[in-house]
């Protein structure tokens, strides 16, 4: 089901109109409001009137994490405090958070893409939304809060978390809408299956996953044993959180709200742009944030974009599910891999769960790399010899598709530790 017929439909054309009228706008409020952006452009040698069509956004500098961390609070406000009506923050773990400050318009906006979004699985006031996303400053819990209320369906907002009261209420209230990261949906299913509650009997019909990277394999296991159809849910806290991009019912990538998010992609070492289908890192711009807008932000996430009109009959631009992180690409022995990469091979293997964690130590000068994974509870019962089988074929298997020496450890079910929110799947003993 389609919500915004006008601007998800929107011809091509007339679409970069609009998206050229907006970067105008936006250009012109944060060089005389922020001095950030300002100072960044007169350094370019970019002034607001050589800003006319969207193609040139590529004459404005980039924006990164690190300077959106170095503005905190408040510098990259392009209104006064008093017009913000709500914040929230990224969820970073060291050194001071990214700021996300919405208008009233702004949150009328992230209501709008939120609705779309929940709209892509055929979400209507008929529905009932557990929304096991996490409330607070992180983004997931209010973001799809917004948007179920804008649609009228029945939100619970239960956020992330308590696992037994999860399927108490899913039981209870019949939701049939579900929305939490990959990883908690895994968890949700196997508690309980220790409850003895059956998914297949429970009206879940819908997921919007997210937050967090997810293979093709995982979608697998997660519509299989939730039984329902699993659904990529993208957005980042520095752009407005949830409702950047969401996959339709196709599964046939995301649908970019291209009227308020402009995407590009770059190539993250030399920065040149690169063309549709090239895989290379996103830059986003708000182009029509009022609170904290950003020019070219630089969300150092890997995938690639897709012009051509969707089965669905939407005309936006779609994105692959995400495939890795600049930042999260692991070097082992010179060979570049993504744990996403990995995921998809340890899926492959029979008796595998999808539950697992990558380790990565320094030996001299060389990295390594061992990856815990959990087995099935009646593999796991095997005699060691098979066990070693099992390790060396999935070794083989990494091998074989990345090239990539690893050391390969079955652990018993149940032993890697499960998430309620994003699933850490990388330890860096280098950095310890
Ligand atoms: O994770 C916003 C969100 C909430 C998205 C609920 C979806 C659902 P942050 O905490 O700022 O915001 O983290 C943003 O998470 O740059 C990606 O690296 C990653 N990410 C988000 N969605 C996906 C996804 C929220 N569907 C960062 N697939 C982003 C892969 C994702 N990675």
């Amino acid at each position: 089901m389609i919500w915004n017929d006008h601007y998800e439909t929107m011809e091509r054309d007339r679409l970069k109109q609009v998206q050229s009228r907006s970067l105008r706008e936006l250009v012109e409020r944060v060089y005389k409001k922020v001095p950030f952006y300002r100072r960044k452009m007169d350094e370019q040698g970019v002034k607001p009137s050589d800003i006319n069509q969207i193609i040139d956004i590529v004459k404005l500098p980039f924006t990164t994490k690190q300077e959106m961390r170095d503005v905190y609070p408040f510098k990259l406000l392009a209104v006064d405090l008093s017009d913000i009506v709500e914040i929230h923050t990224s969820s970073g773990t060291t050194g001071k958070p990214v700021v996300d400050a919405y208008t009233l318009r702004d949150i009328d906006t992230w209501s709008e893409v939120m609705a779309r979004t929940l709209s892509m699985g055929d979400v209507t006031r008929q529905d009932i939304v557990q929304n096991a996303y996490g409330y607070g400053l992180f983004t997931g819990g209010l973001g799809v809060h917004y948007g179920a209320r804008r649609i009228g369906a029945n939100v619970i907002p239960i956020s992330g978390g308590n696992t037994k009261r999860q399927l108490m209420i899913m039981q209870d209230f019949r939701s049939n809408v579900l929305t939490c990261t990959p990883s908690y949906s895994l968890y949700l299913a196997e508690a309980a299956l220790e409850e003895g509650i059956d998914f297949s009997k429970l009206p879940l019909r819908v997921g919007f996953f997210g937050a967090e990277p997810w293979s093709e394999g995982m979608r697998k296991e997660i519509e299989a044993k939730l039984h329902l159809k699993a659904l990529d849910i993208f957005g980042l806290t520095e752009i407005i959180g949830p409702g950047v991009a969401q996959e339709c019912m196709c599964q046939d990538g995301l649908h970019i709200f291209e009227d308020h998010f402009y995407p590009e992609i770059i190539d993250p070492e030399t920065e040149r742009l690169l063309p549709e289908g090239e895989k290379g890192e996103l830059v986003l711009t708000t182009l029509t944030k009022e609170g904290t807008p950003v020019l070219r932000y630089r969300t150092r996430d890997i995938t690639y974009l897709n012009y051509k009109t969707c089965r669905c009959g939407r005309t936006s631009v779609r994105m692959n599910r995400i495939l890795g992180r600049t930042d999260d690409m692991l070097i082992i022995r010179g060979v570049n891999v993504f744990p996403s990469q990995i995921e998809e091979v340890l899926l492959q293997v029979e008796g595998v769960e999808p539950h697992y964690q990558l380790l990565i130590d320094r030996k001299g000068q060389l990295d390594s790399i061992e990856i815990q994974v959990e087995m099935i509870e009646k593999l796991f019962s095997d005699e060691i010899k098979m066990l070693e089988k099992t390790e060396k074929k999935i070794e083989n298997a990494l091998y074989s598709s990345l090239g990539v020496h690893s050391k390969v450890k079955l652990v018993e079910p149940k032993s890697i530790p499960r998430s309620e929110g994003k699933a850490r799947r990388v330890i860096d003993k280098r950095q310890v």
